[in-house]
């Protein structure tokens, strides 16, 4: 009995023990392939983006929000000509950019350009 029931437990447990290795490494595959787009936030305040310079992967939409106190509005344009420029959008709004392309996006406020940096880094 035990010379039989033993080789049965043992190609029972060889034939389900490698099923959750290969269970798990393809769920975290299919969630990585289908994980939902990233967002991040720069907040604007006191004439600065917070973060300044800010790394994401690609496909990440980034939120600037106006957190001025006040009524000073703010607009942001890619430093490269035609890439994104937003309207003005003043305290408590935002405004919303998805980057598709892996790069270096430098930007900046259009109505405060020379005191107002940022930079984007899609990985
Ligand atoms: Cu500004």
């Amino acid at each position: 009995m035990y010379t039989i029931s033993k080789p049965v437990t043992m190609a029972l447990l060889l034939t389900l023990f490698p099923m959750f290795p290969i269970a798990s490494a393809s769920a975290s595959t299919s969630a990585s392939a289908s994980a939902a787009p990233t967002e991040a936030t720069v907040t604007i305040e006191k004439m600065t983006f917070h973060p300044n310079s800010l790394t994401i992967p690609t496909g990440t939409t980034v939120t600037w929000k106006n957190n001025e106190n006040g009524a000073t509005y703010h607009a942001i344009a890619s430093d490269q000509p035609e890439l994104f420029q937003s309207p003005d959008f003043f305290p408590g709004e935002t405004w919303k950019f998805t980057f598709t392309q892996p790069g270096t996006y430098p930007y900046h406020c259009t109505p405060h350009a020379n005191r107002m940096k940022g930079t984007i880094i899609v990985k």
